[in-house]
């Protein structure tokens, strides 16, 4: 009995002394210890002996056991501390590797036109304002001497949110609001999103606009030619034909809606231009006094003048677009191009 628990021992520490994982570990364990394992067999053999053995292999035979759980404990940390060496280095993370890119966004171009188009502006000493999209009914229409019964007031033209609230049609509802915060001098564009109850080939239910307004002393009509000549040859080039033609607007007097040379045939006659040689690229005029009476302005004391340019036009017209609908499809091969 005595030899078969020391070979017993003997070959428990040579098997657990192979095993290669904590799983080998665990099978060896109940081999050994379990219900069913050789040293629980040779246990259960002790009852067979004759009484005065039994004290002394008894004892021999817990010293045994406590011997193999040691030696499956040591062997247990060993093995454990290899397997999380091997897992941190598996798992390890490369910290010198090149970061993921993420993929560069751009700025869409209108948005950019926009932004140029400011900038042009700040430089001839114009700040920048901006103001809500949804608008009461007397900034967009009444204070803009535009009245009840004016064609633009009409449904088909004009989002309405309630009886006395609408989607701005234009941005010089800023302009009103502009001018009633502060007296002349005012040197303001105002770009932002307008909508219309229009929708076809050549119209969409919202665009770009930028409008802009020029309220002092003693300002006239060469004032408006000559800011508005120096910005569009700043936007298209200093050798772009500029003409300027009578036009009429509810809240300007004189009004004039101004053209540029052709940018496709340089003034020939094309397709865009509808072989006129010219393109129309905004509406300006002297703000009619009818304006200042709503913003306490004294007309007797100040003159202005103001104009308005959609963007998507300039942006068509800039980067040779020709269907409005590119700029609200979101497609990046489009986009990408800017
Ligand atoms: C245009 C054309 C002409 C305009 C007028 C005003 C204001 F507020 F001063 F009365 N803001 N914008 C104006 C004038 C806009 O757009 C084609």
């Amino acid at each position: 009995m005595e030899d078969r628990l020391q070979g017993l021992l003997t070959e428990a520490r040579s098997l657990i002394g192979e095993a290669t994982s904590l799983d080998e570990i665990e099978t060896l364990r109940v081999n050994i210890l379990g219900r069913k394992g050789t040293l629980t067999a040779l246990l259960k053999g002790l009852a067979d002996l004759p009484p005065e053995q039994k004290p002394v292999l008894g004892k021999l035979a817990n010293q045994i056991k406590e011997q193999i759980l040691a030696v499956l404990e040591d062997a247990r940390r060993v093995l454990g501390e290899a397997e999380q060496q091997r897992r941190t280095v598996e798992g390890a993370v490369d910290v010198t590797l090149p970061g993921r890119r993420l993929p560069a966004g751009g700025t869409h171009p209108i948005t950019r036109v926009t932004d140029d188009v400011c900038a042009i502006f700040k430089r001839l000493g114009f700040s920048v304002a901006q103001g809500p999209e949804i608008e009461l009914d007397y900034y967009n229409f009444e204070a803009l001497n535009i009245p009840k019964d004016h064609p633009a007031r009409q449904m088909q033209d004009t989002f309405y949110v309630s009886d006395d609230v609408v989607l701005r049609t234009h941005t010089s509802p800023v302009q009103v609001r502009v001018m009633e915060k502060q007296q002349p001098p005012v040197k303001v564009v105002v770009p932002g999103r307008v909508y219309r109850c229009d929708s076809d080939l050549t119209h969409t239910p919202m665009f770009d606009q930028i409008e802009g307004l020029l309220v002092d002393k003693a300002v006239t009509f060469a004032d408006l030619k000559g800011v508005l000549v120096a910005f569009l040859h700043a936007f298209f080039g200093s050798s772009a034909g500029v003409r300027f033609r009578p036009s009429y607007f509810p809240f300007t007097e004189p009004s004039a809606e101004v053209d540029i040379e052709c940018v496709m045939c340089k003034g020939k006659g094309c397709r865009v231009c509808g072989q006129t040689g010219w393109l129309e690229i905004l509406g300006c005029g002297m703000v009619d006094p009818a304006v200042y009476k709503f913003v306490n302005y004294d007309p007797e004391e100040f003159t202005g003048f103001a104009f308005g340019m959609g963007v998507e036009r300039l942006a068509m017209l800039r980067y040779g677009i020709d269907d409005l609908r590119l700029f609200f499809a979101n497609d990046l091969r489009f986009l990408r191009q800017f």
